[in-house]
């Protein structure tokens, strides 16, 4: 059986996860290649003046990494650029802060066209190439036109934007065939498959095929949701060590008897931190009894700094929680404890396990796998309460969840305290059900069926 060879933007080596700050993306990759041997290539995170197309090689957790430098200019132009300030907004239905700049997309095309020529010596006849996410949608078409005949998959990471948004990129026709250069695609959710078949049918004339196949642009390929789970055995037994169990302790002192509910999120406009706050704030409003009784610990590790959006939900999460804090403070209670740095894994995971409720209210996301940790995380004898989003995919698996409306505060104010008065029946009932589906649908079983499907023709 051939290799797997994983590209991504970015590679983490699996050995620095454990205690690392990576998004969910590195999790889940790691997780993928640590039992199959193969490659992880990408970009190194470091620029150069210009492009040599020099490959670094690395083992590392009996994972071989491959990366390349790239230009100072493709770093603007193709990630701060047409991936983050382009795709990411628009596929997360943000088509205020997308930005249409012709540089963009051609900075998008020359990466990807490097990624292919620097990679391609590294795949040999037998291999199976795994592509991740927005930032290399072409990346199977410039490996085809350099004659790469191998099972190339791809996974996206992050919804599939519905028909009338996608419409709105210049150019998008070309975007969508590009996929069709692949042998499988994997969106996170049957949402997401149902909005791409809707763009291919009424947008360019295709046609759904047998079973998962599409036809359209004169070819046929296959294209699936692979709901992306988490790694739950690595995370149990990061909860059964020391630096969870200390952390868990000092919550716990830190907590005075009050109820502690939880976020965690990278520091950006998708994962609606700015409403959530203000649904906690009419939560405050509707329940004076409760003051004092509860806090909100809201971590939002810095993300993607050299983009203005990001500048700019950063500055007005300052101004709302500073003014929140200040109404309501009290001299022994602040309601929203609110921290700009990442946590170690281990560490993050004693926090969940002292939250009361875990506050997942994505405007829209891919998944979420901070709503599945927090469950991972909970004492089955005692377990909290998870509200979340009926806009992350993680909605269409979690059902037990307290399902909210991230737009509406009432709805969100409403679940806090349905959820801080939950019986213990029903918590545990909820909890040993979403916990019961968080261990078969694990990163591994989504690792397992992708790269089945890929393979088998
Ligand atoms: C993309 C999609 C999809 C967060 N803060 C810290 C920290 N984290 C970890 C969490 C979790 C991960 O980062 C975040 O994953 P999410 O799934 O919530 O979100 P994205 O980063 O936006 O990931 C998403 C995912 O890809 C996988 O397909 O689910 O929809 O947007 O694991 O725990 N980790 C540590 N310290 C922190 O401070 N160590």
């Amino acid at each position: 059986m051939g290799r797997l060879i994983v590209i991504s933007n970015r590679v983490s080596p699996p050995s620095d996860v454990g205690g690392g700050t990576q998004g969910g993306l590195a999790m889940a990759l790691a997780a993928a290649l640590r039992e199959h041997s193969g490659i992880w290539f990408g970009w190194s995170g470091q620029t150069t003046e210009t492009y040599s197309g020099q490959v670094g090689v690395q083992r590392a957790g009996g994972v071989t990494v491959a990366t390349m430098d790239l230009e100072d200019q493709d770093v603007q132009e193709y990630y701060n650029g047409y991936a983050n300030k382009t795709l990411w907004p628009l596929f997360h239905h943000r088509v205020d802060l997308t930005a249409y700049e012709r540089s963009f997309g051609e900075g998008y095309a020359r990466v990807n066209a490097r990624f292919a020529e620097t990679v391609l010596p590294l795949i040999e006849e037998e291999d199976f190439v795994w592509i991740h996410d927005y930032h290399l949608i072409p990346l199977a078409q410039e490996l085809r036109r350099r004659g790469v005949k191998n099972r190339i998959g791809f996974f996206l990471h992050i919804p599939w934007p519905a028909r009338h948004l996608i419409t709105t990129l210049p150019r998008h026709p070309q975007l969508v065939e590009a996929l069709f250069d692949y042998d499988l695609v994997g969106f996170q959710t049957q949402d997401s498959l149902e909005a791409f078949k809707d763009y291919v049918v009424h947008e360019v004339g295709g046609s759904l095929g047998e079973g998962r196949t599409l036809s359209a642009f004169g070819r046929t390929a296959e294209f699936d949701a692979f709901p992306i789970g988490m790694d739950v055995a690595e995370f149990t037994a990061a909860l059964d060590g020391e630096t969870a169990k200390r952390e868990y302790a000092r919550m716990q002192t830190s907590m005075l008897d009050r109820q502690m509910i939880i976020g965690v999120d990278r520091l950006d406009y998708s994962k609606g931190l700015e409403e959530r706050f203000l649904a906690y704030e009419q939560f405050l409003q509707d329940n004076p009894d409760l003051h004092e009784k509860v806090f909100l610990l809201q971590i939002a590790t810095p993300s993607r700094e050299d983009v203005e959006a990001y500048q700019e939900i950063r500055g007005r999460l300052d101004g709302v929680s500073g003014r929140i804090n200040g109404a309501f403070s009290t001299v022994d209670w602040v309601p929203i404890r609110y921290v700009n740095r990442g946590y170690r894994r281990d560490q993050l995971a004693g926090i969940y396990r002292a939250a009361k409720l875990g506050l997942v209210t994505p405007l829209r996301d891919g998944m979420n796998l901070v709503a599945k940790e927090y469950v991972a995380a909970q004492d089955p004898e005692d377990p909290g309460v998870l509200i979340l989003s009926r806009f992350a995919g993680a909605a269409e698996q979690m059902g037990e969840a307290l399902i909210v409306n991230p737009f509406s505060r009432e709805d969100v104010s409403d679940a806090i305290l349905r959820g801080l008065a939950m019986p213990l029946a029903e918590r545990r009932r909820r909890w040993d059900r979403l916990m019961a589906d968080l261990r078969t649908t694990d990163v591994s079983a989504w690792r397992d069926d992708f790269v089945r499907a890929l393979m088998s023709n």
